[in-house]
């Protein structure tokens, strides 16, 4: 049983403001592939950050369509886990949260938590490649294994629909990206969960709160290097790390 060094816990629950930053290993749990997980099928042979990109969409739009709305059914069929509601649990509990997160899956909000920063937008929200016109999907997609599709056409000028990510290359949105940074600079705690820390500029987001002076906890299966007495690894899936937190309660 991983259990929680005291002053991290303390940091969290008594939190003046606490900034939980979540990546895909959040998602884990639940059965969503992270990045870095070996993608099965079609997708073995390509690397996402090949596949996540508008030139990947420009040369071959079905293929990365198809590799979103292969991701979109998956979602749709699985559920957020103990780590999704704990950070719902936190929300309510504390004087005030911010939670950004890397993904673009809806499992933060649908376990509860309200306002979610989606750095990297999300696979929900489709638009026009062309003249950014939001898409409603009709309905789920009906896809037997991963494979190409065509993406819909917009209906007011028959551009090709996007995913309502943000690709490699791609600006972040400006409101989320602003907010994020000023929150990590204004807590006193941040949670990063279940990231490598890879991506930029999002991974500047526990620095930024370490720099601030706030204390640092990462929660990840793999040891993440700490460098100052106010910053912890806890080692674990987050699944089972954080009720930890509000265990005894
Ligand atoms: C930008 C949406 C500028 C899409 C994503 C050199 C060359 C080219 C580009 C760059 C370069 N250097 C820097 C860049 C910029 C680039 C970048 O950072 N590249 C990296 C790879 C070097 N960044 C960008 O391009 C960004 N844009 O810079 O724009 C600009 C400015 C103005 C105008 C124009 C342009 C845009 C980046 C956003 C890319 N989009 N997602 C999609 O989802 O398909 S990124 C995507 O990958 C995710 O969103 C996430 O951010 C990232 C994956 O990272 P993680 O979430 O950390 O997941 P990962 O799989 O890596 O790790 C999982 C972790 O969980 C692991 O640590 C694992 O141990 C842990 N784990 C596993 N199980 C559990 C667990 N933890 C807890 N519990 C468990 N059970
Ligand atoms: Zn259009």
């Amino acid at each position: 049983m991983t259990d929680i060094p005291a002053a991290a816990r303390q940091a969290v629950l008594q939190a003046r403001h606490l900034v939980v930053f979540t990546g895909a290993g959040v998602s884990a749990e639940s059965g969503v592939h992270t990045f870095r997980d070996a993608l099965t099928g079609l997708w073995a042979r390509f690397d996402p950050m090949q596949l996540a990109t508008p030139e990947a969409f420009r040369r071959d739009p079905a293929l990365v369509w198809g590799w979103y709305e292969w991701r979109r059914q998956l979602l749709l069929g699985v559920e957020p886990n103990p780590a999704h509601r704990v950070i719902a649990a936190l929300e309510q509990r504390l004087p005030r949260v911010t939670l950004i997160t890397q993904n673009v899956d809806d499992l933060h909000e649908r376990a509860g938590s309200r306002k979610v920063l989606h750095l990297h937008g999300s696979i929900f929200t489709p638009r026009c490649f062309d003249c950014e016109r939001p898409y409603k999907f009709e309905g789920a997609p009906a896809m037997a294994a991963e494979q190409p599709l065509e993406p819909p056409r917009c209906s007011s000028c028959n551009g090709r629909v996007r995913p309502g990510v943000v690709w490699f290359g791609e600006a972040l949105p400006e409101g989320a990206l602003t907010a994020a940074f000023s929150a990590a600079e204004d807590c006193d705690c941040l949670l990063s969960i279940g990231t490598s820390g890879l991506v930029q500029p999002a991974a500047q987001i526990p620095e930024v709160a370490a720099q601030a002076g706030a204390t640092v906890i990462h929660v990840n299966p793999e040891a993440v290097a700490v460098h100052s007495a106010n910053q912890y690894s806890l080692q674990g899936p987050a699944g089972r790390i954080l009720p930890l937190l509000l265990a005894d309660d």
